[in-house]
Parts: structure tokens; C-alpha cells; sequence
């Protein structure tokens, strides 16, 4: 594999934006006890439902662990889902896997990010993070891409969103967070971000959602659902939490233009709950030093934002509540394209996140519109 030292930018190369063409999607197998209760087996059920709903629409490759192939060989019984093994840290890979670029050119390359686990050891969320850090590197050898490697700067995919048009959406409760990259201002920042997304125009969301364990990851909070329309979770109860934060994303996203000019149209996505964990839930979970307090008090940071589009379809999380039927209505509107599958995401949402961070997007390649992997089996045009 290739490890460039030029930047995707410099190179004509630039992130997509989810709707585009996919040729996979990548997820990984749970099992860790101090974050999957029971040792990850209702985990591994709502990730198996997660994989093959996602399969009805395109292929779906999970990295799993040798003690864990059997079992999830067994449980993911479905002719569009290939494993691989992969050793990791966790089941996360919206941050721990590559951010995909593509160019004109019909060819699919790789950014690695830096990874600390979301915060290091200033708040991070477990140690060591080491073999999470790899995974990136791992699927691009798989899959013969070449990678462009930020050493010593770290992001997750799952803090930044792009329209495939030059804006990106973040929040600064986590880019601008000092556990991870306190040596970089924000304008520094933005100038990494443009040479390895091509983007022309950050626009910061000042937090995330409440209680959020990554420190407020835009993508349980507010995504794109087109180049110049975002979908963001709300609440008018004044009561929340969330209230603040909702009201200060909104005044942000009314207030700025994207990097083409258009004035953004802002939909509303009705937040879950509030949702909490029972007790049985939470006495589960393996007790292990350095590893995530779960406790029936703590807020959930549920959201229906949270979800992942494949090709023709939307894949989104379902909590057992009131509002369920609510958001399915909103996101089939939304995406008349697509169809819409509500998955139960209670689970995922217990080990601290949802579809979106457990999948990551591998883009289809284009040459003159047409889709590459119909003219080439060759090394990552797939
Ligand atoms: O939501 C995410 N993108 C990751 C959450 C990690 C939670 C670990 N307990």
C-alpha cells in the first residue's frame, strides 16, 4: 500500500457526499464487555439487523475478530456481507476507519486520521487505542487504495459532514476541544480539513448534542440530507438540555452561506426520550478502570439524525418511542428516492453512539459518469 505525502486537494482529489454512489459499506463486529453489556451479544444482534438492512442495498463488509469469526460468520447470514479479520479496540468505524476521496478520474484514496479514542487521556474513552488507530490503514490495504496519512492530527468521520460541494459541517465542542488538536487554531484547522476534504467553507455549530461521549459529534446532531438543506435535531421544550444547544445551531445555520453561495434551509428532527438506561442494563457492563460510567441517571444522547444513507435507502434508528413514527415520516420526505428501513437502535445507542458511527461509506468511483467497477476489477475503483 501507498502512503502519500502530497494532500488529496493537491491532488484533485475530494470527500463526496454520503448520497453519492456507494460501492460498500464497512462496519465492525462488537465484543468488547466494557461497553457491549452482556459481552456484546445484544450488541451483535442490533449490529447483525444494522449490517443486513444495509445489505439489501449494497454490500456490506464487517471486520471482525479471530476469537469472533465463527460466531459472526454465523450470525450475519446474508449473501451481500463479506468479513474480514481485523483486530480493534472497539466497533466504531465511522471514526476509525478512512474518510473515502474520489476524484474525476474514476480512482477511490483514503485519509487516515489520527485517532485517540476521542480525547486521549484528557476524557478519551478507553486505553489503549492502538489497534483502533490502524483500522483506517488496514481496510485501505484491503481494498488497495492508496492513503494520505495525518500524523498527529486527529478527527473521527463521524465529527465532520460534508455536501460533496465544498461545506462541511462540524461542531467546535469537539474539533476545537483541546484534547484533540490543542496545538491548532481553528483557522489551522479548517486549512487541514481543505486539503484533505477539498473543502472551501467550515461552518461551526458551536455543540452537539447533550451528553454526547464523543464531545458532541455533528453526526448525532445535524447531516445533510442535499447540498444546501441540513436536518437537525430539536426540541421546543425549554426544559432540555438540549434547548440551548438546538437554539445556537439554529442561529449559526440561519446566519451563514455555503461555499456556494445558497443560503441554508434548516429541517427539524425531533429528539427520542429523554432516554435513559435501566439498571439491568447498565449492571451488564464490565467494570474495567478508564472505561465509560453507564448509569441509569446519565442522559442517553439519542437522535434520529444519526442514520446512514446507502444507495436507495435510508438506514435510521428506532428506540421503542413515541416519536418513531414521526421521524421515519420526516426522513422518507426528506429522501422520496429512497426507502426508508428503521432499525432498533436502543442497543448501539447504549455502547454511546448509533448507525451512523458503526458504518462508514465506501464511494463508488466515476469516470465520466460512468460507474468505474463496471469497466475495471482493478485495485480500488470498487
Ligand atoms: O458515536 C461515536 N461516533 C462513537 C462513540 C464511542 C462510544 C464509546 N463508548
Amino acid at each position: 500500500m501507498t502512503t502519500l505525502t502530497t494532500t488529496p486537494r493537491s491532488d484533485g482529489f475530494s470527500m463526496p457526499a454520503e448520497w453519492a454512489p456507494h460501492s460498500k459499506a464497512w462496519m465492525v463486529w462488537p465484543e468488547r464487555p466494557d461497553n457491549w453489556r452482556l459481552g456484546g451479544k445484544p450488541a451483535q444482534a442490533a449490529f447483525s439487523a444494522v449490517a443486513k438492512a444495509i445489505a439489501e442495498f449494497e454490500p456490506v463488509t464487517v471486520c471482525v475478530s479471530a476469537g469472533q469469526f465463527e460466531n459472526a460468520r454465523a450470525r450475519l447470514d446474508h449473501r451481500n456481507i463479506r468479513l474480514v479479520e481485523i483486530s480493534t479496540d472497539d466497533a466504531w468505524v465511522r471514526d476509525t476507519g478512512p474518510t473515502f476521496v474520489s476524484n474525476s478520474g474514476g480512482e477511490v484514496r483514503g485519509v487516515d486520521w489520527t485517532f485517540n479514542a476521542w480525547g486521549g487521556f484528557e476524557g478519551g474513552l478507553y486505553w489503549p487505542w492502538q489497534r483502533d488507530d490502524q483500522v483506517a490503514r488496514k481496510i485501505l490495504e484491503i481494498e488497495g487504495c492508496k492513503r494520505y496519512r495525518t500524523e498527529g492530527f486527529v478527527l473521527e468521520g463521524g465529527s465532520i459532514h460534508v455536501d460533496g460541494e465544498g461545506t462541511l459541517i462540524t461542531t467546535e465542542e469537539c474539533l476545537l476541544n483541546h484534547n484533540r488538536n490543542p496545538h491548532l487554531n481553528r483557522e489551522q484547522i479548517e486549512k487541514i480539513l481543505d486539503e484533505h476534504l477539498a473543502i472551501d467553507k467550515v461552518i461551526w455549530l458551536p455543540d452537539g448534542l447533550f451528553n454526547d461521549e464523543t464531545d458532541g459529534h455533528v453526526d448525532n446532531f445535524c447531516c445533510y440530507v442535499k447540498p444546501g438543506e441540513v436536518l437537525l435535531a430539536w426540541t421546543d421544550d425549554q426544559t432540555d438540555p438540549n434547548y440551548p444547544r438546538c437554539q445556537a445551531a439554529m442561529r449559526v445555520l440561519e446566519s451563514q452561506r455555503d461555499a456556494r453561495g445558497r443560503q441554508i434551509v434548516v429541517h427539524k428532527m425531533p429528539i427520542p426520550g429523554p432516554l435513559h438506561a435501566t439498571q439491568e442494563e447498565c449492571a451488564g457492563v464490565d467494570l474495567s478502570a478508564g472505561s465509560q460510567e453507564r448509569d441509569p441517571s446519565i442522559r442517553l444522547a439519542g437522535s434520529y439524525v444519526n442514520f446512514l444513507i446507502v444507495n436507495g435507502g435510508i438506514i435510521a434508528p428506532k428506540f421503542d418511542d413515541p416519536k418513531d413514527a414521526e421521524a421515519q415520516a420526516i426522513l422518507q420526505a426528506l429522501f422520496p428516492q429512497h426507502r426508508v428501513v428503521m432499525v432498533p437502535g436502543r442497543e448501539i445507542l447504549l455502547g454511546g453512539g448509533n448507525i451512523h458511527c458503526i458504518t462508514q461509506q465506501q464511494p463508488a468511483a466515476y469516470l465520466s459518469g460512468t460507474l468505474m467497477y463496471e469497466l475495471s476489477a482493478g485495485a480500488c475503483v470498487v
